[in-house]
C-alpha cells in the first residue's frame, strides 16, 4: 500500500522472554517486602486501563503533558532539527504526533522508531502513524526499554522522547545507567526529551493514584491477572486491595496490593506456592516525583546535560531536553 512504510520488529523471542518473566516474578514474589516490575501491568487490558487513566479528572499529568508540549513542540524541533523520532514506552503514541507534524512542517521529517512493551498497542500505533504521515518510515520495536535499547542502533539526527513521567517508574538509582544507555545511541547534538511528573501537594499526587472511579485500582490488580494469564498463577485479584501513597522521604508514589485476607497463591511456571497473611503487601509500582534540582543531579557523568527545562504555568509536570553535547563543548545554542 503507497505511503504505508511500517515494519515491527521483536527484540527477544517468546522462550526468552516467559524465561525472563519466571525469574523477575521468582525474585520479588519471594523477596520481602514482596514486589513486582511494573512493566507487567501493561497486557492489552492494562494498557486499555492506562488510557482510561489518562482521561480521569483526578489524572492531571498526561493532559498537563499533552498542552505543554503543545506549545514548545515547535521549540523543540527548532533547536534539534531531527530527521528522527524515537519513543520510547509510546503507548497509544499520541503525543508523538506533535513532534512529527512540526518535523514535517520544518521538512525534516524522515523515520520514527516506536519501542514498548506491548505488541498490540505498538502495532496500531505503527501502523496509524505510517498511514497519516505519508512520507514517514515506521519501525515498530517490542522490547524492553531497560534492556532492549541496543536495537535503536547509533544516533544521529535523532529526537528520542520519553513522555508521560514514565522515567519515573524507574528507582532513582536506576535512572544514571539508563541515561548513560540511552547516550549511547544519540550522536553529538542529538536530544532526548523527558517527560516529569514534579513534585507538589501531597492532596493532589495522592488523588491522581486513588481515582473515585477505581480506574487506577482496577489498573493495580490487572498485574495480578498477567501472572494469572501468563504464569497459571491462581490470585484472586478481588482478594487484594489498592493501596497508593506518597512517599515524601523517596518522593515517590507508592503502589501497592495489600491481601484482605490469609490466602494461598500457586505461582506454577514459578515454581511457587505462596503465603499470604491479612494485610501483607506486595509493591507493585513507584511513580517518582521530581524537582529540576533532583532530577538533574541524576544527569552528571550521564553523557547528556540539561538543555532546556519546560513547564507549565502551575508547574505540576515537566519536559527536559537533555543534550548529547557535541565536541564543540562551549559553544553556546
Ligand atoms: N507514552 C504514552 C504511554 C505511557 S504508559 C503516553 O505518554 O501516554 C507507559 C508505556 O510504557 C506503556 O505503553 C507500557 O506498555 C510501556 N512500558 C512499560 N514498561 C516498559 C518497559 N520496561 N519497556 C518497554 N515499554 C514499557
Ligand atoms: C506510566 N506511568 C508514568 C504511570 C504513572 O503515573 O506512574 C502509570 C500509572 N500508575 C498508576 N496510574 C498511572
Amino acid at each position: 500500500m503507497p505511503g504505508a512504510r511500517y515494519h515491527i520488529e521483536t527484540a527477544r523471542g517468546d522462550d526468552e522472554r516467559a524465561a525472563r518473566m519466571v525469574e523477575e516474578i521468582r525474585a520479588g514474589l519471594t523477596a520481602r517486602p514482596r514486589w513486582l516490575p511494573s512493566k507487567y501491568f501493561y497486557d492489552d487490558r492494562g494498557s486499555r486501563l492506562f488510557e482510561d487513566i489518562t482521561t480521569l479528572p483526578e489524572y492531571y499529568l498526561t493532559r498537563t503533558e499533552e498542552r505543554l508540549l503543545a506549545g514548545i513542540a515547535s521549540d523543540v524541533v527548532g533547536r534539534v532539527r531531527p530527521a528522527e523520532l524515537v519513543e520510547l514506552g509510546s503507548g497509544a503514541g499520541r503525543k508523538v504526533r506533535l513532534l512529527l507534524a512540526e518535523m514535517a512542517q520544518a521538512g525534516l521529517l524522515e523515520r520514527c522508531v516506536l519501542l514498548d512493551i506491548n505488541a498490540r498497542f505498538l502495532s496500531e500505533s505503527t501502523c496509524a502513524l505510517a498511514r497519516d504521515f505519508p512520507d514517514l518510515s515506521v519501525r515498530g520495536v517490542v522490547g524492553d526499554f531497560l534492556d532492549d535499547l541496543a536495537l535503536l542502533g547509533p544516533g544521529g539526527s535523532r529526537l528520542a522522547v520519553f513522555f508521560a513521567s514514565t522515567i519515573g517508574n524507574l528507582h532513582p538509582g536506576e535512572v544514571p545507567p539508563f541515561i548513560t544507555r540511552m547516550a549511547q545511541h544519540l550522536a553529538p547534538g542529538d536530544a532526548f526529551l523527558v517527560g516529569l511528573d514534579l513534585v507538589k501537594d501531597v492532596a493532589r499526587l495522592e488523588a491522581a493514584y486513588n481515582d473515585c472511579a477505581g480506574v487506577t485500582a482496577a489498573f493495580n490488580r490487572n498485574i495480578l491477572r498477567v501472572l494469572n494469564a501468563r504464569l497459571g498463577a491462581d490470585f484472586d485479584p478481588e482478594a487484594f486491595e489498592h493501596v497508593a501513597f506518597y512517599d515524601r522521604a523517596n518522593a515517590w508514589i507508592e503502589m501497592r496490593l495489600r491481601a484482605a485476607r490469609p490466602q494461598r497463591v500457586r505461582v506454577p511456571a514459578a515454581r511457587l506456592d505462596l503465603a499470604f497473611e491479612a494485610g501483607e503487601e506486595i509493591r507493585t509500582e513507584i511513580s517518582c516525583k521530581y524537582t529540576r534540582a533532583s532530577f538533574e543531579a541524576l544527569l552528571s557523568g550521564t553523557g547528556l546535560a540539561l538543555e532546556r527545562w519546560y513547564t507549565d504555568p502551575e508547574n505540576l509536570f515537566a519536559l527536559a531536553l537533555l543534550r548529547r553535547s557535541t565536541a564543540d563543548e562551549g559553544r553556546s545554542r
